[in-house]
């Protein structure tokens, strides 16, 4: 019975891993959309923000008609990914809800899938973030009423204060 579970688990591994392969499509190719993007409110602190992409042809005429996703990551390792999207647009101009999670370096890759078959482009831009909320690990830290001070520099309680229960 163990080893009929086993190779039944064998068997679900290779079916998913087979529907994950690459797909057969080529991508289109990615027309001449310059990408430009800036971070609302100017400069970034902790907490909601709106990214403003704003999308122009080669001529300089503004791009409509796309679907945006942006995926932000901060430039040290443990942190949870911020995503946003939006497909709406005026005059070029879109604008995607996000979060600044915390402050310090943030990496924002914008993908936008252009209207008509367009194919899609993609631009990473940096962000640094000022940890001036009360939602930053900076405040965080403060609010555990941790003092050290010279004498006692790891802020351990004095031996007096210790209850020992028999
Ligand atoms: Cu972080």
């Amino acid at each position: 019975m163990k080893f009929l579970k086993m190779m039944f688990g064998v068997l679900m591994f290779a079916l998913l891993t087979a529907a994950c392969g690459p797909q057969s499509a080529p991508p289109p190719a990615p027309a001449d959309v310059d990408m430009s993007l800036r971070a609302e409110p100017e400069p970034p602190a902790v907490g909601d923000t709106t990214l403003i992409v704003t999308l122009k042809d080669a001529s300089g005429a503004p791009v409509d008609g796309a679907a945006l996703k942006a995926h932000g990551d901060m430039d040290h390792a443990g942190m949870m990914p911020v995503d946003g999207e939006t497909s709406e647009s005026a005059a070029g101009e879109y604008r995607v809800p996000f979060k600044w999670t915390m402050g310090g370096g943030w990496i924002v890759t914008i993908t936008a899938q252009l209207p008509n078959n367009g194919g899609e482009i993609t631009k990473t831009f940096n962000f640094f973030v000022e940890a001036v909320s009360g939602e930053s690990i900076v405040n965080r830290q403060n609010h555990m009423n941790v003092t050290a001070t010279p004498e006692n520099p790891m802020n351990m309680p004095e031996r007096a204060d210790i209850n020992v229960t028999p």
